[in-house]
């Protein structure tokens, strides 16, 4: 089983993409391939959260999403740095500038996401995708750096883009079927 994740809306939007395109996946996909979770955006709650279900699930991989506002493509991350600097406050009022995640931790760990392949197949099924090198340093490149330090099993994090519903240009529903190309790179 895999475990995917959306984050809370954040920054005042009424929705986010992330969390409603995984909900649309979970309606087309095969119930026992996947399990769903929302993650709350705030720093270490998202991510302590994250790893305590992965503990309790023992998934077989685990993709987590976010929303990249201003991009126009489905990105997924190459890599989490070990770097907390917050443009915005989160969901609880937290805003940490210039941190570590982990002292002491590498400064970056690559996706164990087939992420090379996953970019070519959306693109094949005509889907807007590309690689990204920096998840940001607000709470996904957090989740995501968390997640690949402390769980030795294919992981990573896909960012989305805006969505229709907040003024961007892809549908949840387009959204939905890239997600569903990811998987299949991953179980394949
Ligand atoms: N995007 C933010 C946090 C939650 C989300 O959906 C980010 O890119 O860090």
């Amino acid at each position: 089983m895999i475990l995917m994740t959306g984050f809370a809306p954040f920054d005042g939007a009424g929705i986010n993409p992330s969390c409603e395109a995984v909900k649309q996946l979970a309606e087309i996909s095969v119930p026992d391939e996947i399990q769903i979770m929302e993650l709350p955006v705030v720093f270490k709650k998202a991510a302590d959260l994250l790893l305590q279900t992965v503990r309790d699930v023992r998934p077989s991989a685990v993709i987590c999403t976010g929303l990249a506002g201003g991009r126009k493509d489905i990105t997924p991350e190459l890599i989490a740095v070990n770097f907390r600097n917050a443009r915005i406050p989160d969901n609880e009022g937290n805003r940490p500038q210039w941190e570590k995640i982990v002292p002491g931790g590498p400064d970056g760990i690559f996706s164990r996401l087939p992420v090379r392949e996953m970019v070519q197949r959306m693109q094949e099924e005509g889907i807007r995708a590309s690689l990204s090198q920096s998840a940001g340093a607000y709470v996904c490149n957090e989740v995501m750096y968390r997640l690949l330090y402390e769980y030795d099993g294919p992981a990573g994090f896909i960012h989305v883009p805006s969505c229709t519903e907040l003024g961007g240009e892809m549908e949840i529903a387009e959204m939905a079927r890239a997600l569903s190309v990811c998987i299949r790179s991953v179980t394949a």
